[in-house]
């Protein structure tokens, strides 16, 4: 950290800071990550839950596992990273500076913490569309009364509104991506960097020349590329935007 804040001090006209947040990030809300010990791929099969095909061959299990989620993540609330970025995009808002934030979380937790310019690369697990008509509808009952739900205007099938593997990435999100990684600071929070075209955005952001700032509880396969911070985010996370609101 030390090391870090050293550097802070040295960069001068900071206008544009972008966000990359994992499910990390959400872990001491105390929703599971994906790949840590006690992580959701462990207790189920990505090809079975989070794939088109595990859908169309069993829409009711996938659904339960989607719906299962959501009632995990109503009863929780955004923690101290969840917040800690909030204070950062009010404070930029006052300097007319540059915020992003992108996540691959379909938690919602950001929204719940105030944040506004989200951009979720991976969807929201509250809303749903129709397979058919592609009608959104936002999911309010926790849990779902009909499982799977139906679409109100053609009654076929609706699906959660996330990205599965094997499916692109809603290009309006993905190409704001890309372009934004052209920033002075890049905060990685809470991933493992293992999900593509995703884990590509760090390394854009390299080629750029920006500050990489990476914190995470353990060091991934593209930590010695950046200025790592060991630690939760809830503990680091607020001390270093406080340290970043002092030269911004
Ligand atoms: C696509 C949605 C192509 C729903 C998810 C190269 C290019 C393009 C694609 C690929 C490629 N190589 C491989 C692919 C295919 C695939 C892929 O990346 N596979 C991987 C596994 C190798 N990618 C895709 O399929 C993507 N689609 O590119 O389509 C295409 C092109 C043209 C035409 C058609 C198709 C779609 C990827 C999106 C998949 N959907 N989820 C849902 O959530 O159920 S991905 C899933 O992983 C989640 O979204 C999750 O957010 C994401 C990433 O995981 P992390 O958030 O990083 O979570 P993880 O558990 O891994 O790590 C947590 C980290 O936090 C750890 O490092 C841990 O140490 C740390 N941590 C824990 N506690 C804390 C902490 N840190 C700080 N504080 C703490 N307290
Ligand atoms: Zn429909």
């Amino acid at each position: 950290m030390k090391k870090l804040l050293e550097k802070l001090k040295t960069k001068e006209n900071l206008e544009k800071i972008v966000v990359l947040t994992g499910s990390g990030i959400s872990a001491e809300s105390g929703i599971s990550t994906f790949r840590d010990n006690d992580g959701l791929w462990n207790n189920y099969n990505i090809e079975d839950v989070a794939t088109y095909s595990g859908f169309a061959k069993d829409p009711e299990m996938v659904w339960k596992f989607y719906d299962q989620r959501r009632q995990e993540i109503q009863n929780t609330k955004p923690n101290k990273g969840h917040y800690a970025l909030f204070d950062l995009e009010t404070h930029l808002q006052k300097k007319n500076k540059e915020f992003l934030l992108f996540t691959q979380n379909v938690d919602g937790l950001h929204y719940m913490a105030g944040n506004r310019n989200i951009y979720e690369l991976h969807g929201n697990l509250w809303d749903a569309f129709c397979i058919n008509c592609k009608k959104k509808r936002r999911l309010n009952d926790v849990p779902l009364r009909v499982l799977p739900p139906k679409c109100e205007s053609c009654k076929n099938l609706m699906r959660p509104d996330v990205v599965w593997f094997g499916e692109q990435l809603p290009s309006s999100v993905l190409d704001k991506g890309f372009e934004s990684m052209d920033c002075d600071i890049l905060m990685v929070i809470g991933t493992s960097l293992l999900v593509y075209p995703v884990a590509y955005f760090p390394f854009l952001a390299l080629k750029n020349k920006s500050l990489i700032i990476e914190i995470n509880t353990e060091k991934t396969h593209a930590s010695d590329y950046f200025s790592f911070v060991k630690g939760k985010a809830g503990e680091v996370l607020p001390e270093i935007i406080n340290n970043l609101k002092e030269i911004l």
